[in-house]
């Protein structure tokens, strides 16, 4: 870590203040170019557990950046993580506040549900299987809190991967759905703006949950059971402002549609 406690502290309120707020701030890495990846989820354990002394609960993880041609695109190889609050969490068809938000996108996403606990590393898309209860169609509105969306991966990474509302449809049984050919369409007022398959999520959305794990287990924590996850965007991520309606049609998995007002 190249970064003191007191710094991250600084930054994670910076952060957590720029979505209270809604005020975009500039990315961090600016004023410290030093910082690594350690310091980075620090910055966002810190937001988390500021959030949890308040009593915020955190239902979830969600997964970020795992379309192999974003990753390709930033010149990574390894996707982010994040995670989910209790007040993110919006009801199937809700009306999304935009002024509680800067500037926001939506993508569509695949959702699973743990029954067993998952523990990395070599943690693979057998184990994920084996240990889901279930899946569920979502939709995830990411807003990042940097000014223009400027921002490297190790600011996003600090800033909680841009996480901001999701919304989960109904479930259905992970083992009757073909994840990997499974088509989605995902239209803003009626128009489609993207479709792709769950193969854009790492292959496969059951791998980026496998990752997950991976990635957790390398910092000696665990996947536990009933955690909800987001395993990615499987469409690119759309801009939304208010008076725009979204609905995402999974095949086999139903709709999930929400609105910005
Ligand atoms: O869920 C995500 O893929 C978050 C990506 C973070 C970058 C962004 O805000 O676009
Ligand atoms: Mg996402």
């Amino acid at each position: 870590m190249k970064l003191s406690q007191d710094i991250i502290r600084q930054l994670a309120e910076t952060l957590e203040t720029a979505e209270l707020e809604c005020r975009p701030v500039t990315k961090i890495t600016d004023a410290y170019p030093e910082m690594d990846w350690e310091d980075a989820y620090a910055i966002q354990d810190e937001i988390k557990r500021r959030k949890q002394e308040r009593g915020v609960r955190i239902p979830g993880l969600k997964m970020g950046l795992t379309s192999i041609a974003k990753m390709k695109q930033m010149g990574v190889e390894e996707p982010i993580h994040g995670f989910l609050t209790d007040y993110g969490l919006q009801p199937d068809g809700a009306r999304i506040d935009t002024s509680r938000l800067i500037h926001p996108k939506v993508e569509a996403e695949i959702a699973f549900v743990l029954k067993r606990p998952l523990q990395g590393p070599g943690c693979h898309i057998g184990d994920v299987l084996a240990a889901t209860d279930f899946v569920v169609p979502a939709v995830e509105v990411i807003d990042s809190r940097y000014e223009n969306f400027r921002f490297d991966l190790k600011s996003v990474i600090a800033d909680n991967t841009s996480s901001a509302r999701f919304i989960v449809g109904g479930s259905r049984d992970a083992h009757a759905v073909d994840l990997k050919n499974l088509g989605v369409v995902l239209r803003k007022n009626g128009e489609i703006m993207s479709t792709a398959t769950g193969a854009a999520v790492l292959g496969h959305p059951a791998h980026s949950v496998a990752t997950l794990a991976n990635m957790l287990g390398a910092r000696g924590r665990t996947l536990e059971a009933g955690t909800l996850i987001l395993t990615g965007g499987v469409t690119e991520a759309i801009p939304v402002r208010a008076g725009d309606s979204i609905v995402a049609e999974y095949q086999d998995l139903g709709s999930v549609s929400l609105s910005f007002a």
